[in-house]
């Protein structure tokens, strides 16, 4: 089966820099106000933990050094993915009645290949892994099916690793666009994903073993689905039995993520129905 090279959080952590600066539109228009209130409460949270805790001169410096090692690393986006984003998605969300969201994570890419349902996501000829049958229906709120869905995938391989951000995997390995039918059925043949641990040599990394905390989230696969008139969700599908769904280190899973898995019939892996309800724009 194929070896991958870990990478190094540097490579992974200037990949997700990259696309995130890529991405980048228009900074944000908040009214000086805004940006006021919430610059000044979150220096103020700082300052309390400072003197509540008695932070010393050399702790100061270690924050100093370390924020310094964030950005040499390129793991902002990382870092604010995995501790702060589920907050983010938290308030974005809370009007939602479809299905639920959470975190996009720093591993994303606009523009996978296109393919119709049924469809087997791009993976290498000798992809390791178990193989995995995701299907499903993307309807409105009220169950009506939605023609023209399209299901967007994007997931670690087998051992941990997302295409565009550790060496060695062709482009668009475990990512694709998928176009459901025009009863919003959608069938996509991949590969299981493992457990992903964010890197163990980046300033994450560091701050995780200081603090002597893991770095694991569970197995997931992250999703985007959309359609014509209807809000896109932004997800993540979760494996009952992964040791980290309790204790995921971005804070992302809910239990309506989980995905119900069976034995298929043809003994080729697994296979797992999971239904998207979409709100109206
Ligand atoms: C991931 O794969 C991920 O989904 C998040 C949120 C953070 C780091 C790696
Ligand atoms: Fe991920």
């Amino acid at each position: 089966s194929p070896s991958e090279a870990a990478g190094t959080a540097a490579e992974a952590g200037a990949g997700a820099t990259a696309r995130f600066l890529a991405a980048r539109t228009a900074s944000a228009t908040s009214s000086q106000e805004r940006v006021a209130q919430l610059a000044g409460r979150a220096i103020r949270a700082l300052n309390d933990v400072i003197l509540e805790e008695k932070v010393t001169y050399d702790e100061y410096n270690a924050l100093k050094s370390w924020l310094i090692t964030v950005g040499e690393t390129g793991e902002w986006p990382l870092f604010l993915d995995v501790w702060l984003e589920h907050s983010i998605e938290e308030v974005a969300n809370e009007d939602r009645h479809g299905s639920k969201g959470t975190i996009e994570g720093p591993y994303y890419v606009p523009d996978s290949p296109i393919q119709k349902s049924p469809a087997t996501l791009s993976m290498r000829d000798d992809e390791p892994g178990t193989p995995l049958l995701f299907q499903g229906q993307v309807t409105d709120v009220e169950g009506t099916p939605m023609e023209g869905a399209r299901v967007e995938i994007w997931q670690a391989d087998d051992l941990g690793f997302y295409s565009q951000f550790a060496p060695g995997l062709p482009e668009w390995n475990l990512r694709g666009t998928v176009i459901a039918d025009d009863t919003g059925h959608f069938e996509i043949n991949t590969v299981q994903p493992a457990p992903y641990q964010i890197p163990t040599d980046g300033a994450c990394g560091q701050l995780i073993k200081a603090a002597g905390w893991h770095a694991w989230r569970p197995a997931h696969l992250h999703l985007k689905v959309s359609a014509p008139g209807h809000q896109l969700i932004t997800t993540q599908l979760y494996f009952p039995g992964d040791p980290h769904n309790a204790d995921d280190i971005a804070s992302a899973v809910k239990p309506e993520l989980m995905l119900d898995l069976a034995d298929r019939k043809d003994g080729q892996g697994r296979v797992t129905t999971y239904d998207f309800r979409l709100d109206p724009e």
